[in-house]
């Protein structure tokens, strides 16, 4: 990926969106797929993971990934805010269910992935967690576990947290197997399907064989994870659907 600097960015017209330079970071990878599905060009603006990236902050307020910025608009760093951007800028192909009971139902279970303390969150708290335990903290860490709200107790409780999730996930898309859909919500395509594609890295990472450039082999271990209570609760069924998301609708290989 061809990064451009946050001075140089944001001098151009057009999308521009921030991204987690060398890591495949779920909410920036979910935002990218979602641009590309509806054919909404971007120009790859780099984030340092855990830096506090000064010139970004200086031109959008915002030290994280992702961030898109449209033209003279606001910057919007929130994947609910990036999402209803898209479906502006770009209404086709449809990734929020017309239907509103469809709609808060893909919402809701977006929120369980993407939100504050929901799926990926408690991953990220995990992986500070480890950290800590290992006496491995550094200055990008210690970032992650300011921002991101780390305590000794969220730490502890983060697995059962997370496994929860991933079970709600599991029974949604039994649920819909059964009534005969591929997909999370309705019958088609929606952002919820994207996300989890995307998010789902977060416990079984895509191989190396699916990426423009290998994992770095301690952010696929601490990716992987090793606890057994995240670990039992990962379904095959969750799995099976991001491989067949990315296989149709997403792009491979990933580059981060
Ligand atoms: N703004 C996002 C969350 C963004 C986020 O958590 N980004 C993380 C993971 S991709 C990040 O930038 N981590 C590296 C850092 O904080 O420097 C949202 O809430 O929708």
């Amino acid at each position: 990926m061809d990064y451009v600097e946050p001075k140089v960015a944001r001098n151009m017209p057009g999308m521009r969106l921030a991204l987690t330079m060398g890591v495949p970071g779920p909410w920036s990878e979910a935002a990218k797929e979602i641009f590309r599905i509806k054919g909404i060009d971007f120009v790859p603006v780099g984030q340092v993971g855990g830096n506090q990236n000064k010139d970004l902050v200086e031109w959008t307020g915002i030290r994280n990934a992702p961030i898109a910025v449209y033209n003279d608009e606001p910057p919007r760093e929130k994947w609910t805010d990036i999402l209803a951007l898209a479906e502006r800028i770009q209404p086709e192909p449809r990734l929020i269910p017309d239907d509103p009971a469809e709609r808060a139902l893909m919402y809701g279970l977006a929120h369980e992935i993407c939100g504050e303390n929901g799926f990926a969150w408690q991953r990220r708290l995990m992986m500070v967690h480890d950290a800590v335990k290992a006496g491995m903290m550094n200055d990008s860490f210690d970032v992650l576990a300011t921002d991101y709200g780390y305590s000794e107790a969220a730490g502890d409780a983060a697995p059962k947290k997370t496994a929860a999730i991933l079970r709600l996930l599991a029974t949604q898309l039994h649920e819909q197997k059964t009534k005969g859909s591929d997909f999370f919500i309705g019958t088609s395509l929606t952002a919820l399907d994207v996300y989890w594609a995307c998010f789902c890295a977060l416990v079984r990472p895509l191989g190396d064989d699916k990426c423009v450039q290998p994992m770095p082999d301690y952010l696929r271990r601490m990716y992987e994870g090793h606890d057994d209570t995240v670990n039992s609760a990962v379904d095959p069924i969750l799995v099976a659907h991001r491989d067949r998301i990315y296989a149709e609708y997403l792009t491979l290989p990933l580059d981060f």
